[in-house]
């Protein structure tokens, strides 16, 4: 039997409505409702991302896509490895291995400066008022930032990452610019199918909302993993796209099972609404990267 989700929220006699309606209507609805991505952002999309700090949309990508990307995932990985590249453009590459002791590559950024395929895929038309909700004037920023980032996430004892621990993605722009972070919407199409039995995106439903102390220190950054008994798990079909706001706290649980069955890849569109800043060759890491760094190249060896 195929597995289809469940029919995303019906919004045809929806589209008009006040911000208070539909503040009100977002508010009854159940944690876990999927949206389905028209041409436009709906009142209720946009009411129920400001309350809840993030949005589900069904299946934005074919099954096609979502294998040719998954596809691309591998030839980038190949000429990566043939390069012995560590880093691109100041970010570290993050490479384990798999069930099989083969290199996996697990992290990416600037993915789609490697994949011309990836590189029209985030720019096509259906993600317009995605990148609208961002900001009218807002870029895929393939060279800044992190650029487009691909997660690999496997669960076995070679593995760099079976999961993230609790996090705010604002943590980055206090590291990028020593300020505490502004609004920002982290775009993500998840390849996978995952039932929240399997790990997977956890979210603080309304932590966005909350002050700088909580964004700091509401939880240890990265290294806790336990669930909070207000956590939503955002259960996944191939070609779901989310759209969380990067100051909710949020993590990956890792999937239990061992090996290929645990791979989960996710893969995180960068629109940038700043001056434009773009990085190459010769732009040296972060100190954020480097502690990450550090953090992961210990783990490897403590693994190895
Ligand atoms: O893989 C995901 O869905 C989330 C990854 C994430 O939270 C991050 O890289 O900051
Ligand atoms: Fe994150």
């Amino acid at each position: 039997m195929h597995d289809v989700p469940p029919e995303p929220l019906d919004e045809t006699e929806l589209l008009e409505l006040g911000p208070e309606d539909a503040i009100a209507l977002a508010m009854d609805l159940p944690l876990d409702v999927r949206f389905h991505l028209g041409p436009q952002v709906t009142p209720i999309q946009r009411a129920f991302l400001d309350h809840h700090g993030y949005l589900v949309f069904d299946r934005v990508a074919s099954e096609a896509e979502v294998a040719r990307i998954l596809d691309e995932a591998d030839q980038v990985q190949a000429r990566l490895i043939s390069e012995q590249r560590e880093a691109v453009f100041g970010v570290p590459i993050w490479i384990g291995s798999d069930p099989e002791g083969e290199p996996y590559l697990q992290r990416l950024a600037f993915t789609s400066v490697f994949s011309e395929f990836i590189h029209e895929f985030v720019r096509d038309e259906r993600f317009e008022p995605v990148r609208q909700l961002v900001g009218e004037d807002a870029r895929v920023g393939d060279r800044e930032k992190d650029g487009v980032v691909l997660n690999r996430y496997l669960n076995h004892p070679g593995s760099l990452r079976p999961g993230v621990g609790w996090h705010t993605d604002g943590l980055r722009d206090v590291f990028y610019n020593w300020r505490m972070p502004d609004p920002q919407l982290n775009v993500g199409l998840h390849l996978h199918r995952v039932r929240p039995e399997q790990g997977g995106l956890r979210i603080l439903p309304g932590t966005h909302n909350q002050g700088v102390f909580s964004t700091l220190f509401k939880k240890p950054y990265f290294v806790y993993h336990r669930p909070d008994p207000r956590e939503i798990a955002v259960e996944t079909w191939p070609g779901d796209l989310t759209v969380h706001d990067g100051r909710t706290w949020h993590r990956v649980a890792p999937n239990p099972a061992e090996g290929w069955p645990s791979l989960r890849v996710s893969m995180y569109v960068p629109y940038v609404t700043d001056a434009y800043q773009p990085k190459d060759e010769h732009t040296r890491p972060l100190l954020y990267h480097r502690l990450f760094d550090v953090a992961m190249r210990a783990r490897k060896r403590l693994r190895a």
